[in-house]
């Protein structure tokens, strides 16, 4: 069974649908990120970079065990596994792939660090929110005439592309508030897929473990500094 180290974040919640969506067993084994889990060094064995989704695979390529971390990566990878989520054409399998990566490339960092200057940094930083707001409404508006000439990103069929961008892209309305009149496609694609029963089960399973970690507002203000990089942990 495929073990996922997670936390209730967008990051994870993608590898979890996908997860859903192929029917694949696994067990969710949760990092308390806010109490600083992801430092450990029997986590940093598994993903150096201290950070989640990691998932272990028992019976990886050739029957032998595999661990990943990446996102993007461990999507693929489950595609691959299953044999769904990824079109077989060639054609179809790079706009997919082309898509994949303007989530984790565009989608993923640009809505993350608005987030970040949002809602957890200091005071002030008006260029900073200006910047990366401009850069999300930049990457929407690509989305946007995308789902405006196919329903999905990959084309016709639901992929491991719109797997990655969803859990960023519903949070649209806590990120910019009211989009449905400006990017009613994505407003359409985001209902389409969290109606999909996986979709449900996802979302709940990331509930759950939502539940069993630290939430930030009841981290310990040098952890969040730790996690953060600022403070007496900013290397710079
Ligand atoms: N590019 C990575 C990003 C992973 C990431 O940023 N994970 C966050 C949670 S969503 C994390 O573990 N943060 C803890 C930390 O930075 O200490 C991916 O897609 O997997």
């Amino acid at each position: 069974m495929i073990t996922l180290y997670g936390m209730g974040s967008p990051n994870v919640v993608k590898v979890i649908l996908a997860l859903e969506e192929l029917d694949l067993p696994y067990e969710m084994k949760p990092v308390d990120v806010f109490a600083g889990e992801q430092f450990k060094s029997d986590f940093t064995k598994l993903n150096p970079q201290a950070k989640v989704p990691v998932i272990v695979d028992p019976e990886g390529p050739g029957g032998a065990p595999i661990t990943l971390f990446e996102s993007a990566a461990i999507l693929i990878y489950l595609a691959e596994k299953a044999g769904r989520l990824i079109p077989a054409d060639a054609h179809a399998r790079y706009t997919m792939l082309q898509w994949l990566m303007v989530q984790v490339a565009g989608v993923g960092p640009m809505s993350g660090q608005l987030v970040h200057f949002l809602r957890f940094a200091p005071d002030g930083n008006e260029y900073a929110k200006s910047r990366y707001l401009t850069q999300v409404h930049r990457v929407y508006e690509a989305i946007e005439a995308r789902l405006a000439e196919a329903p999905f990103l990959a084309g016709a069929e639901y992929s491991i592309a719109d797997i990655a961008t969803f859990p960023w892209l519903r949070l649209a309305g806590m990120l910019l508030g009211e989009t449905k009149d400006r990017y009613p496609k994505i407003a359409a694609w985001v209902e389409m897929i969290a109606a999909r029963p996986a979709t449900v089960r996802a979302l709940a399973a990331s509930d759950a473990v939502r539940g069993r970690t630290t939430a930030f507002d009841k981290a310990a203000p040098d952890m969040i500094d730790k996690v953060m990089g600022r403070g007496r942990h900013a290397v710079a």
